[in-house]
């Protein structure tokens, strides 16, 4: 049977997906893309890692979880000008950080932890946490670009990592 010269809605419906289905598929992978950051790959760095922000300027609360040996979620996307109120939760079984910082920070952070262990250090963008803790990280994104963060204590750094895409406003 010809497309077109049935009744059957079902029949006329298998006919359209047919000859539309790879311009249909393209479409919504099109859309889909767009709508989950498409421009994340050619980001390049961002000139700023921002500042400690003020609870009266948070725009959004992200739950992040840190357990053996991971982040939940590892990818963030905020908006620039976006305040956020991080709220980490260590689930796992062993002192976990949240260390907020560029890709060279966060490697010395970890070569200064291995260095001296039990020295408790503090700076910005950190948090420690013992097992089953949960603390706040009110942090602003001031410039657009990509941000890391990670936990650095020794052991950890290789597999705690994560990535915030501060998209343009
Ligand atoms: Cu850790």
């Amino acid at each position: 049977m010809k497309c077109g010269l049935s009744g059957s809605r079902w029949l006329n419906y298998q006919c359209v997906m047919d000859k539309h289905l790879p311009i249909i598929t393209l479409v919504i992978l099109f859309l889909y893309s767009y709508g989950t950051h498409a421009q994340t790959d050619d980001m390049p760095a961002a000139e700023s890692i921002g500042r400690p922000g003020e609870i009266s300027q948070v725009s959004r609360n992200i739950k992040l979880t840190l357990l053996e040996y991971m982040f939940l979620p590892n990818e963030i996307w905020v908006t620039q000008g976006e305040t956020i109120n991080f709220v980490v939760k260590n689930t796992g079984n062993r002192d976990h950080e949240l260390l907020i910082g560029t890709h060279e920070d966060l490697k010395k952070a970890a070569k200064i932890r291995r260095k001296h262990p039990d020295k408790l250090e503090t700076e910005p963008g950190l948090i420690q946490l013992a097992p089953g803790e949960q603390k706040q990280l009110i942090w602003h994104f001031d410039k657009e670009g990509i941000i890391e963060f990670a936990c650095p204590l020794p052991g950890h750094f290789k597999g705690m990592r994560g990535t915030i895409y501060v998209e343009r406003k």
